[in-house]
């Protein structure tokens, strides 16, 4: 009998060899409470029964403190009960959300089959990325996107909150920010509720996003991106900002994708990038991102807080390295540990205590790896963001029409699958990892269903990455087993309301 399917790939999974588990209107679940909710709500969109009150076989879901791996789960399952086990809470969750893969057909009913699972993650952090900056991404959307993640076993959602198209989150210390350069994104005004009008979050919708996530063991990762992506802040702001500057890059952009050439006190609707910076050499930009940051702390339970750092094209290198060296302290200093792009492994001054985002190749060119082997020198650790297997918006091969194609062309379900974190940056193993992150740019994004679209199925690559065992120390973690067990999934997501890619590389389930 071939084994269940399950997305990441577990540590160690073996079939029982009984009868499999009736599912029923009378099983029991018995246990902790939040995961009772939580597995009651996936039995119910998957099968339509309700599990609750019955005097049938019982499901057990009990968190055994320290009994593993902070995360970590087992499962053991046969004919007479399931029982679950976390060594914490969050190892619980993960628990459930295998055993809502693990739910099959049999004739009329459903089961659970037999079967021992051993699971705990490779990695601390496990990130999606969501850039509601150049599409606006209302609330119900990230609440989508936090229980789709938290299915794969994701523990971070990292918000892109600005970008040169808009400023989307509320500060009372910067009103401005939200009253004068949150109403645009790319392409305009015009077409409410399908992302171009704009938008923000206000303190209370952050707040509801960050408690949402913090109920699916997630936690948010805030980015307000800095020095450059900053043409929204000279909307509220102008004294802080330096004109934008036009590059030859930026005339090749308009060339393909249309637009106007950015204007000082406009806002931008294109989908260029590299064309703003803040004042570097003025205190009073400091105090706007102490500010910022300052408040952003006190809402955001994490420890993180990005700032952003990346494609500062039209800041010198010198004026660029002063500034991480300041906006690092400020974060560090606010007791928060920074997190930027890799770019800003270049600055000698940054905080060592600064995590470093690698959003270069596979194989890395021009640079990219020694910016990032910087931040691991300095003692602290990398999250890796290969551009060309895990960048969520870039084309499907199959699906034209969707997305960009500046990472090596279009990205295929393999090629987001086939790599191992610890050969991208030569010499940063797993003790220099600190995980793995998926981002969605949005330019082309604008909305849920787009989202769905780009994001499954090879979100579920990069949850592969982040969790599973390393590649050639399971037999699980090769592309031919992915394909089968992720295309074993469909029904799952299907019933989720997931509007996955149907992808012609992966054998996909229909019951
Ligand atoms: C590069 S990746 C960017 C973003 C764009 C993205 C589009 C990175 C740190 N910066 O500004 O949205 O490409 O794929």
């Amino acid at each position: 009998m071939s084994l269940p399917a399950v997305v990441p790939a577990p540590t160690s999974i073996e079939a029982g060899s009984g009868a499999p588990f009736r599912l029923a209107s009378t099983t029991v679940v018995k246990g902790d409470t939040d995961a009772a909710t939580a597995l009651s709500a996936i039995v119910e969109a998957r099968t339509r029964l309700s599990l609750a009150t019955g005097d049938g076989a019982v499901i057990e879901l009990r968190v055994d403190a320290g009994s593993g791996a902070p995360e970590s789960y087992r499962i053991a399952a046969d004919e007479a009960s399931v029982v679950v086990t976390g060594a914490d809470a969050a190892g619980l969750f993960y628990g459930v959300q295998t055993l809502g893969q693990l739910i099959a057909r049999d004739g009329d009913g459903w089961v659970l089959p037999a079967v021992t699972i051993e699971d705990a993650p490779r990695f601390a952090y496990r990130g999606l990325m969501l850039d509601v900056a150049r599409h606006f991404h209302s609330v119900d959307t990230v609440r989508a996107y936090i229980d789709r993640g938290a299915s794969l076993k994701f523990n971070a959602l990292h918000l892109h909150l600005t970008d040169d198209q808009g400023w989307r989150i509320q500060l009372d210390s910067r009103p401005e920010l939200t009253e004068k350069a949150s109403g645009t994104s790319v392409g305009g005004g015009s077409v409410v509720g399908q992302g171009r009008g704009g938008g923000f979050y206000t303190k209370a919708d952050y707040r509801e996003i960050v408690e949402y996530a913090a109920s699916r063991h997630m936690i948010v990762v805030p980015e307000i991106d800095m020095p450059g992506h900053t043409h929204a802040v000279g909307l509220a702001y102008p004294e802080l900002t330096e004109a934008p500057t036009v590059s030859e890059h930026m005339r090749e952009t308009i060339r393909d994708y249309g637009g106007e050439e950015p204007r000082t006190g406009t806002p931008y609707d294109g989908m260029a990038v590299g064309f703003s910076s803040l004042k570097i050499h003025d205190e009073a930009t400091y105090d706007f991102v102490a500010d910022v940051f300052g408040e952003l702390a006190a809402m955001t339970p994490g420890p993180y807080l990005h700032f952003g750092g990346d494609e500062s094209l039209s800041t010198t290198d010198d004026d660029f390295a002063v500034f991480v060296a300041r906006a690092s302290a400020i974060i560090a200093d606010l007791g928060k540990t920074p997190v930027a792009w890799h770019e800003a492994g270049a600055a000698p001054d940054i905080a060592d205590i600064t995590i470093g985002q690698y959003w270069g190749f596979l194989t890395p060119q021009e640079g990219a790896a020694e910016k990032a082997i910087a931040f691991v020198d300095n003692g602290a650790q990398l999250i890796l963001s290969p551009a060309d297997a895990i960048y969520l918006d870039m084309q499907y091969p199959d699906l034209p029409g969707h997305g960009l194609t500046w990472a090596n062309g279009p990205t295929s379900v393999e090629r987001a699958y086939s790599w191992e974190p610890s050969d991208v940056v030569p010499g940063v193993d797993d003790s220099g990892i600190l995980g793995i992150e998926a981002p969605l740019w949005t330019e082309t994004i604008r909305t849920a269903a787009d989202i769905d679209t780009m994001a499954f199925p090879r979100a579920a690559a990069a949850a592969e990455a982040a969790w599973s065992p390393a590649t050639g120390t399971s037999e699980l973690r090769t592309w031919a087993s992915f394909r089968e067990r992720v295309g074993a999934l469909g029904p799952l997501w299907t019933s989720m309301g997931i509007g996955f890619h149907p992808s012609d590389e992966i054998p996909w389930a229909t019951e």
